[in-house]
């Protein structure tokens, strides 16, 4: 747990170097200064679900341990969660209202955790299910965690008991995780596979710095990052983690009603 809460403060406090070294920049520039915001706070969002499977918090409590925590969590897994994080303005929130209204509602950008009550009634439309199937409904829950440093509690619990995560953007036992590339809509949206790469990169940057700064010493703990052996990539995750092109405003929701008919 601490290797864990240390990657996570090494990675917020790169993100804050970086969005720094980029301020000084002309207006112009904003367009990437807004990228460079997104995916450092997404790769800091994606670390903290990474580091959490990395500390064994999704695996399977088999045969000989069978502890109090574990189970506590296979009870609360039955709860049927999706959990949405991502950054602030991502369109979580515009999202969460969709799947349980079916409306697109033009949110007012705020922190806070929306959250259903109890399962609720999801529709599955037809146009998501393979061909001749009538549309179905599934019982979920669902909650909307902002991507602020502030609820990392909140979504570290979540990680912990989530059935599966759904990760905005502008898994045997593993969670699966969609990165869903919103506002598809807009003129100059990256396509799914530019938003991965890019998050490779940013990512193995951060490996190759914990790698240049490990001390080596058997008694030192060695963090997720570090301690793998070649080139930071998501296809080489055990994790599956897809990446699907999105958009709320124009109800392009496909990717999500096949992620969501998929695991529940
Ligand atoms: N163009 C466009 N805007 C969207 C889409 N989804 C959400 N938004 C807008 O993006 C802004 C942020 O959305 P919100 O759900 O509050 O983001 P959150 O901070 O991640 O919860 C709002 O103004 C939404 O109306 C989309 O698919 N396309
Ligand atoms: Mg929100």
């Amino acid at each position: 747990m601490e290797q864990y809460q240390n990657l996570v403060e090494v990675t917020h406090e790169y993100a804050g170097k970086h969005i720094a070294s980029l301020l000084p920049l002309d207006q112009p520039s904003q367009l990437y200064i807004s990228h460079a915001i997104i995916l450092l706070t997404f790769g800091f969002i994606l670390i903290q679900i990474l580091s959490a499977l990395a500390s064994g918090l999704f695996k399977k409590s088999k045969g000989s341990v069978n502890n109090t925590s574990a189970t506590t969590r296979k009870q609360k897994r039955q709860q049927s969660q999706l959990l949405i994080c991502g950054p602030t303005n991502s369109g979580k929130t515009a999202l969460f209202y969709h799947l349980i209204t079916k409306e697109v509602r033009t949110t007012v950008s705020s922190i806070e955790v929306n959250e259903t009550p109890k399962s609720m009634d999801v529709k599955i439309p037809a146009s998501a299910l393979p061909n001749g199937q009538d549309s179905l409904t599934k019982k979920i829950s669902v909650i909307d965690i902002p991507g602020h440093y502030h609820f990392r509690e909140k979504l570290q619990d979540g990680l912990e008991t989530a059935k599966a995560i759904l990760v905005t953007v502008d898994s045997k036992e593993k969670t699966p995780v969609l990165i869903a590339c919103n506002k598809q809509d807009l003129q100059f949206s990256k396509k799914a596979t530019t938003v991965e790469i890019e998050l490779e990169k940013e990512i193995e940057e951060l490996r190759k710095v914990k790698k240049a700064v490990q001390v080596d010493d058997i008694n030192e703990k060695v963090g997720y990052l570090e301690s793998m052996k070649k080139k930071f990539s998501f296809s080489e995750l055990q994790v599956p983690v897809k990446f699907v092109e999105i958009s709320v405003k124009n109800e392009d929701l496909g990717e999500v009603y096949k992620f969501i008919n998929g695991n529940f």
